[in-house]
């Protein structure tokens, strides 16, 4: 940790700078192995898909990437439930295809994170399978079970089962397993040390072929309670936040660390679901030797969850609450390190959801975002498709859904005489399956993306919004993607300055300061789709902007004011020292 005095705002104030190391750097691009391309015309993208766009990914300024799971998988969840480690899933090709891409990656000085998957098993995992036989078999213990003549299970909620519990009769052994999500997927008991062993052989195994880190799914949620007591539901309404504040969830992160990640020059990011600022700072605190990172849900829960605070503006959330939710993880981090993302695989596509896909605004406010996820402070995770300003398919039919979380609950809506209507109206702003439409390359049939129909459907939108027609473009969102990337490597101040809010309590505009120690810049973003207006106090630009995504930029009135345009946005240089 280097100490630098800081002048300016903080005059006098001592303020420590970042170590400084890759992760931080980076911007981590997230591939969806299923949609991103397929190589062999069976509609399913795949390894040697992803090699062959390697070239591209490249060339937009992409150096880390992070596949969703790409193992051995009976695709319940696609590929969130793993029926073997150490296997390639068979739609995406072979080990040898798998070692190709890593080498043709690490060739082109990028580097490949995949995703660990330990919170449960498939089904058909060998493990599961040999479990689910007799309460004396050896792999009995390697899951968590509930024997039937202690009574009914005590109540756990289920993420994706139709009637929402957690618990699944097992005939052979007269015992109910938990499932924390689909009952193709059983969890692991972690508290037995050989299932540890296990998982960090399996990292290990990946860890010495030479990948560069984990990102780890449902990591919050591995350590249970064994004697499994009832949940306070006064304190735990939603049970999921009780989920992730298991007894000895830190011990096992600070043993991972030490049998297996303080071994390799590597990094780790944990899904953080239902993670607080201030219990998300234990998983990251450099002291404490467990995760590099937190990728929390603090976007997604207050865009879902919060009315807005002004109809008027058009926002349908609080970006009061942003605001606020992103200051403090920026102030728990402590000396850890924060994430950033607005979309992935199980949330609907940033456009649709933070700006708007209505042709007018579409590129605005893709761009929009672009700047503001790549010039706050913290890792920004970056969705494949949302540089193509790739937009929410919405889905009329429930047949047209692959997800087993939409049709799962479709399923028991349905069974309760439940508004069915409503839920597909619903699912066409959230469902995961938004995200997951094929990469939109050209304007052929199938987007370029496979010879063959997709296992789903492309986008019909792909005949103008796709990567050959905006490589072609010098003002599609694509190349301001570009341009942002370049300038988020060239300024890395934007990296390692420090953060603070303005205006927190404006209800359309997000407008921050970075402060580093050669150089200060101010953004502002109006995330409305009505004018807004921005004082930004002393913080007052002398030159013109960096960058902007209006041909010309709003210019400060004589009241110090900005007036800005619906999705506008603007990056300062204030001053280099
Ligand atoms: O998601 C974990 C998670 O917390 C989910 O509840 C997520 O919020 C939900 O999918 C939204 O509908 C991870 C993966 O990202 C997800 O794709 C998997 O389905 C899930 O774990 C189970 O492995
Ligand atoms: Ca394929």
């Amino acid at each position: 940790m280097n100490l630098t005095t800081k002048n300016g705002s903080n005059q006098g104030i001592i303020l420590a700078q970042p170590d400084k190391i890759w992760w931080k750097e980076t911007i981590i691009y997230q591939i969806y192995p299923r949609s991103f391309q397929d190589s062999n015309g069976d509609g399913i993208g795949d390894l040697r898909g992803i090699t062959d766009r390697l070239d591209y990914l490249r060339g937009l300024g992409i150096d880390t990437l992070w596949l969703s799971p790409i193992f051995a998988s009976p695709n319940t969840d696609n590929g969130y439930d793993v029926s073997n480690y150490r296997e390639i899933m068979s739609d995406f090709g072979t080990m040898e295809d798998f070692d190709q891409l890593l080498r043709s990656a690490h060739a082109l000085g990028m580097r490949i994170l995949l995703d660990l998957v330990v919170n449960h098993t498939s089904e058909e995992h060998l493990w599961f399978m040999e479990a689910r036989t007799s309460r004396d078999n050896h792999y009995y213990d390697y899951y968590l079970w509930w024997p039937e003549e202690q009574g009914p299970p005590p109540y756990r909620k289920s993420h994706f089962d139709e009637n929402a519990d957690a618990w699944y009769y097992n005939p052979p052994t007269r015992s109910y397993y938990l499932h924390y999500f689909a009952r193709q997927q059983p969890d692991l008991n972690w508290d037995n040390p050989e299932v540890r062993r296990e998982v960090y052989e399996i990292m290990h195994f990946w860890l010495d072929k030479g990948i560069d880190g984990f990102r780890m799914d449902s990591i919050p949620y591995i350590s249970k309670d064994r004697s499994f007591p009832e949940i306070d539901l006064q304190k735990y309404p939603d049970v999921f936040p009780y989920y992730s504040l298991g007894p000895h969830l830190h011990d096992y992160l600070q043993e991972m660390r030490r049998e297996v990640l303080s071994h390799y020059d590597c990094m780790s990011v944990g899904e953080g679901s239902k993670v607080s600022p201030s219990e998300g700072r234990r998983f990251i605190d450099p002291a404490r030797q467990e995760l590099d990172m937190l990728y929390h849900f603090g976007a997604a829960d207050i865009r879902n969850e919060t009315a807005p605070d002004d109809p008027a503006t058009g926002i349908p959330y609080s970006l009061i609450s942003l605001k606020k939710m992103y200051a403090a993880w920026d102030e728990a981090v402590g000396d850890g390190w924060p994430t950033i993302y607005l979309s992935n695989h199980d949330q609907p596509r940033m456009v649709s959801r933070f700006g708007c896909d209505a042709p007018p605004w579409r590129e605005l406010s893709a761009k929009m975002l672009t700047m503001f996820l790549l010039t706050m402070r913290g890792t920004p995770y970056w969705y494949a498709g949302d540089e193509l300003g790739m937009a929410n398919i919405r889905f009329s039919r429930i047949e047209d859904y692959d997800d087993i979380d939409t049709r799962n609950r479709y399923k028991k809506i349905k069974e309760h005489s439940g508004d069915t209507e409503c839920f597909l109206r619903e699912q066409q702003e959230v469902g995961r399956d938004n995200a997951r439409t094929p990469y939109q390359w050209d304007d052929t049939p199938y987007a370029g993306f496979s010879t063959a129909k997709p296992w789903l459907q492309v986008n019909p939108n792909h005949v103008t919004i796709n990567a050959a027609a905006e490589l072609a473009d010098p003002d599609s969102v694509l190349h301001f993607f570009k341009r942002v990337v370049a300038l988020r490597k060239q300024h890395t101040e934007l990296v390692y300055g420090t953060f603070r809010l303005l205006a927190p309590d404006n209800p359309q505009v997000f407008a921050y300061l970075r402060e580093g120690v050669d150089a200060r810049y101010l953004a502002v973003f109006n995330f409305s789709l009505q004018p807004a207006t921005l004082n930004p106090g002393t913080a007052l630009p002398r030159t013109e902007p960096l960058l902007h995504n209006y041909p010309s930029p709003a210019a400060f009135g004589k009241n110090r004011t900005l007036e800005l345009r619906p999705y506008e946005g603007i990056l300062y240089l204030l001053d280099r020292k």
